[in-house]
């Protein structure tokens, strides 16, 4: 694609190092070495850039409060064909590309799960030549950064934008736009028309920061677009005499400044759980009523009609976080373009498609309907009458009072998200094939029984280009070695390798790939952690958020029934093991933050105990992110997908895992059931209840922990190290861990599921005994997670919700 060669590159690198810094490439500091870097690249893409955003497909505008991108630098290198050029022309001029690439810094703009498959999808968007782009948030503060003291969880603010400016970002602010807060909402008759004035209300500008999306060497670049809230005129500081008639006093003015800014501030640290913070509301108006101002806008300029924006624009909202689309598109349409109720409520609907995320209660998104009045009166308006309609269509088909006032949109005190989702959208998806079952047989059963036709699934995925070809470079050139490189494509190519399962060559090579992974995160942890790691070891691994219902309690009480059994019994036949755990904590889940101190405090005691000769060694990574997870996924051998079966929708690192050759260990939940269907029995350990049995437990009741704890040694055993100073260095941590088993009875059967994890580790154990085997498992699974790849994911949107009916 870019017609330039190594001279001119590292000419335009030389200008731009003379005209941004006017220094010399020797004087250069890495950070300054990045910047120029990526301000070269952004220029050779420029061009493409603008083609792509002016193409007139059908266009998907993808909603999101979370885009968790990682780095980008590698990843853009390779996307468009150029890390040999650059690498070589950076080492004649005497400066390392990996030192550039370790140099970037990681914008965590998101929590776990939702926010790194929106990243994977904007990539296998551009990539698959979708016009597919990100509306987003522009947070000053992502989450936070993770410290350990005393093995106790701190949080330290992430101020990612040290240098006011992020590489990647252009900004647009001829392109800004004002979003309306609060205010009073006047109703006028005007020629048989009911027209909305909206006055008195507060302005914020929202100023639009683009990140190029560069698809795989296909010359496509699509855009995600951040937003950062502002004053609504630069001139209107609160030091200018001009706000200070305007407010009347500094004080006005300096909060009318507050009020603007503190929207984009931070991140709100939560996984799956909802808070119902006044600001939380502001922040999704905000990203809401910016794209969609900036989307009509732009629609308005390319003369389509309006009528028809449906059949030229696909919207998609990624949880119910950006649900205020529905009312904001309706106001839009009636108040600003003049279209009927029915008109504009029929464009909404079928312009709009949700995603569900969790089937958990506590993340349900419930809004007081005096907050949402208050902060959006026009928009609270149009809910009223969504809701007035809706209510009214369902009274004509049932007599059931009850089931009418569980289906409606507001009820006595608040506005469900997740129900105007589903009316007010044509699609509604679950992320794995389990989790879109529980929504049509439980957890929206009503509504599927409604609309069947609205409902289906997309099994998650992930993007194979980060998460194998950059993360795992070794692992991607055997592959190509042996099938040819078209599974960069399409990743169903994969399916060729497992004609060598039993060639103990290609074995072997799988098996020092796999090796020298592990001997990199051993060195890394080394470095930073100061605990020996051994490579020959199995590396067992859980890192994702840390929640009571991914049960990393299962896991360390499981570690800690090890370390009974080698203490009592000298002989004890076990492999050496390495536990590795990486999870932040939201920081007001006292439960998850406990779990964490106490892994902690039994990794302490264990590391330092001689007597188990090393064993087992348990580490957990501070700070875990997106980085980290590219430097410890290659190295896994055993993926700990442990969630109480039901619970977790689908999860995506246990994708990452199969694909560079772990071996699952789990739960038939979330899209773990797929993994097992594309692998079978032999190549996978699964454990613990299914989903019947969950439901049924939770429905009828029948387990009772205490009871489970007094007949089973070696429960008992492990339960009572929380409680009796056998693990030092703890304060009430234990004793609440233990409440939350005995005393409230083990609401995620970590106990019920005990002794089946025991077993099932114990075949872990004796599997790795038989090493060929193992690698020959190993590369099964690599050859049968095609299917994970987020390009299949994002096909299936595309084809079956995005344009239905038009591609
Ligand atoms: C999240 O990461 C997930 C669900 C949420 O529900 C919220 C957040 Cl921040 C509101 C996760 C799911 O827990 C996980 O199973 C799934 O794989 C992921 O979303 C992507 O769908």
């Amino acid at each position: 694609m870019v017609t330039f060669n190594k001279k001119k590159f590292k000419q335009l690198f030389e200008n731009k190092m003379y005209s941004i810094y006017a220094q010399s490439i020797e004087e250069a500091n890495n950070e300054q070495l990045l910047t120029i870097l990526s301000s070269v690249i952004k220029d050779i893409i420029s061009k493409k850039w603008i083609e792509t955003r002016l193409s007139c497909e059908k266009e998907v505008y993808y909603f999101s409060i979370e885009f968790l991108m990682g780095r980008q630098l590698k990843s853009n290198l390779l996307n468009l064909d150029i890390q040999k050029t650059i690498k070589d022309g950076l080492q004649e001029m005497g400066i390392s590309l990996d030192d550039l690439i370790n140099a970037e810094g990681d914008p965590a703009l998101g929590n776990g799960g939702l926010g790194r498959l929106a990243a994977c999808f904007l990539d296998s968007m551009a990539s698959l030549n979708i016009s597919g782009h990100g509306y987003g948030l522009r947070y000053k503060y992502g989450l936070f950064e993770q410290k350990f003291v005393n093995g106790y969880q701190v949080e330290v603010p992430d101020n990612w934008l040290t240098q006011g400016s992020y590489i990647w970002e252009t900004v647009r602010p001829n392109k800004a736009i004002v979003v309306k807060f609060e205010g009073k909402v006047y109703l006028v008759e005007e020629n048989n028309k009911l027209k909305a004035y909206h006055k008195n209300y507060i302005p914020v500008m929202a100023i639009p920061y683009d990140i190029p999306i560069i698809g795989y060497q296909n010359e496509y670049i699509n855009t995600l677009r951040l937003f950062k809230s502002e004053v609504i005129n630069r001139d209107f500081g609160p030091l200018t005499s001009n706000a200070k008639n305007h407010f009347g006093s500094y004080e006005e003015a300096l909060k009318y400044k507050y009020y603007t800014e503190e929207i984009s501030q931070s991140l709100y640290p939560n996984d799956s759980n909802y808070a119902g913070k006044l600001l939380r509301l502001k922040q999704e108006y905000f990203l809401v009523s910016a794209g969609m101002q900036d989307i009509i806008r732009k629609y308005k300029k390319s003369k389509l009609n309006i009528l028809d924006l449906s059949k030229n624009i696909a919207i998609h909202i990624n949880d119910t976080h950006p649900t205020l689309c529905i009312p904001e598109l309706m106001r839009i349409l009636i108040d600003e373009e003049q279209l009927s109720w029915d008109e504009a409520w029929c464009i909404t609907k079928n312009t709009i498609s949700y995603t569900n995320h969790t089937i958990m209660a506590e993340a349900m998104e419930k809004w007081p309907i005096d907050m949402m009045k208050k902060l959006l009166p026009r928009i609270y308006m149009i809910i009223e009458e969504i809701n007035r309609r809706y209510v009214q269509n369902l009274n004509n088909k049932y007599n059931d009072h009850e089931k009418i006032k569980r289906m409606s949109i507001i009820n006595h005190e608040n506005i469900s998200m997740a129900n105007l989702c589903i009316v007010g959208s044509h699609s509604v998806n679950g992320v794995a094939a389990l989790h879109t079952d529980l929504l049509k047989k439980e957890v929206l059963n009503e509504f599927y029984d409604d609309e069947p036709e609205k409902f289906n699934n997309k099994t998650n995925g992930i993007a194979h280009r980060r998460w194998v070809m950059n993360c795992n470079e070794d692992l991607s050139d055997l592959i190509t070695d042996l099938i040819g490189d078209k599974w960069k494509k399409d990743t169903l190519q994969l399916k060729e390798l497992e004609k060598y399962k039993n060639n103990s060559q290609v074995l072997s090579k799988l098996n020092n790939i796999k090796y020298s992974n592990k001997k990199r995160l051993a060195d890394f942890i080394s470095k930073e952690y100061n605990i020996e790691i051994n490579p020959n070891s199995i590396y067992d691994v859980q890192i994702k958020r840390l929640h009571a219902y991914k049960r990393q309690l299962l896991n360390v009480l499981h570690i800690l029934h090890l370390y009974h059994e080698l203490l009592e019994n000298p002989n004890f036949d076990m492999e050496p093991r390495t536990f590795i755990f990486g999870a932040k904590a939201a920081p007001g889940y006292d439960l998850a933050k406990c779990i964490i101190k106490f892994i902690n405090s039994v990794a302490n005691k264990i590391n330092n105990d001689e007597k188990i000769e090393n064993k087992i060694k348990v580490v957990f990574v501070e700070n875990y992110g997106v980085s980290l997870a590219e430097i410890i996924i290659p190295a896994a051998d055993v993926s700990e997908q442990i969630s109480t079966t039901t619970k977790e929708a689908s999860g995506t690192s246990n994708m990452k895992f199969m694909m560079n050759g772990a071996i699952t260990l789990a739960t038939l939940d979330g899209a773990n059931v797929e993994i097992y269907e594309q692998v079978g029995d032999e190549n996978i350990i699964l454990f613990g209840l299914k989903a019947s049995q969950v439901l049924n437990y939770n429905k009828y009741g029948g387990y009772s922990a205490l009871d489970l704890y007094n007949s089973n040694r070696y429960i008992k055993r492990v339960v009572d190290d929380l409680i009796n100073g056998f693990i030092p260095n703890m304060g009430n941590e234990g004793r609440k861990i233990y409440d939350s088993l005995i005393t409230y009875n083990d609401e995620y059967f970590v106990l019920r599921d005990f002794e089946n994890y025991i077993e099932a580790q114990y075949k872990v154990n004796e599997l790795y005994k038989q090493k060929e085997k193992w690698n020959s498992i190993s590369l099964v699974n690599i050859a049968n997670s095609g299917m994970f790849s987020s390009d299949r994911t994002i096909s299936e949107y595309a084809k079956y919700i995005w344009f239905k009916g038009v591609r």
